[in-house]
């Protein structure tokens, strides 16, 4: 799965045309390189990022979603908002990326309405606060659990079993120890018997990691190593903003390991 942000950022420059251009161009390029799937978001999840209104969110994401359906490109909407979800799906989109654990109950029933494909992601508090204080007795255990019941509940709304993958969130509500133990026990997820899908790329614990002073766009061999562990583990969907990386480290796990790819 290939990173699509179309945050504020992207259109510092050039207009809105431009910047929808070279959304579509970027996801373009990340499918060419391996990508199964583009993951396009409107709404930065970052810790400390503010809510973004929908109109905004939908004026930014939806001509992507559009541009790349378009083109035959499997596209997934990272959205925690069901009109946003559901002006995706009407573009094309095919699955549904939900931070919040399809937290908004007119969610799950959307997805099941389109027969449509669903992230379940793990999150503890909300994007703003979820850094001030995480605490867990069991990581991996409450992790598990709790998509567990979400997946159930979504079951229960309509949503087919094989329509659904999970996610730990990695950096959402946790403590540097609390992702490096969830990277540890992936299969821990793997077991639930959902595909799990892990989002490690570039991120902040990386980044402390590397020792505190290499940038997010150069922490792609960090990444790589996060996706090798968690390939090695049965994690079925790897979420990353550097594709061509991606594709050949899978590739090379999956032989040694004597898996098809
Ligand atoms: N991480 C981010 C955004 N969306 N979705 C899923 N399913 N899993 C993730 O880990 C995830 C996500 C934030 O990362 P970014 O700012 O680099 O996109």
């Amino acid at each position: 799965m290939g990173v699509l942000n179309v945050t504020p950022d992207s259109f510092s420059d050039g207009g809105r045309y431009a910047s929808v251009e070279a959304a579509i161009g970027h996801g373009v390029e990340m499918a060419g390189q391996g990508a199964g799937i583009i993951d396009v978001g409107g709404e930065s999840t970052r810790p400390g990022a503010e809510p973004v209104p929908a109109r905004d969110e939908l004026e930014r994401v939806i001509p992507v979603v559009a541009g790349l359906t378009e083109r035959g490109i499997a596209v997934s909407i990272d959205t925690a908002k069901p009109e946003v979800a559901r002006a995706a799906l009407e573009a094309g989109a095919l699955v549904v990326n939900d931070v919040t654990g399809l937290a908004d109950p007119l969610m799950a029933p959307l997805v099941a309405e389109f027969s449509a494909g669903v992230v379940i992601m793990h999150m503890q508090g909300q994007p703003r606060t979820m850094q001030d204080d995480p605490h867990y007795e069991d990581v991996v255990g409450e992790v598990r659990d709790y998509l567990l019941a979400r997946a159930r509940a979504a079951e229960e709304a309509g949503v087919r079993r094989e329509c659904i993958a999970v996610d730990p969130g990695i950096g959402f509500g946790k403590t540097f120890e609390h992702n490096l133990e969830l990277l540890r026990n992936l299969q821990v997820l793997v077991e639930t018997g959902y595909p799990v899908l892990l989002g490690a790329s570039r991120k902040a614990f990386l980044g402390r990691i590397l020792g505190g002073s290499v940038p997010a766009p150069e922490r792609d061999p960090a990444t790589g190593a996060t996706v090798a562990l968690a390939i090695e583990q049965g994690v079925a969907i790897v979420r990353v903003h550097n594709v061509a990386m991606t594709t050949q480290i899978a590739r090379t796990v999956e032989s040694i390991l004597g898996r098809d790819s």
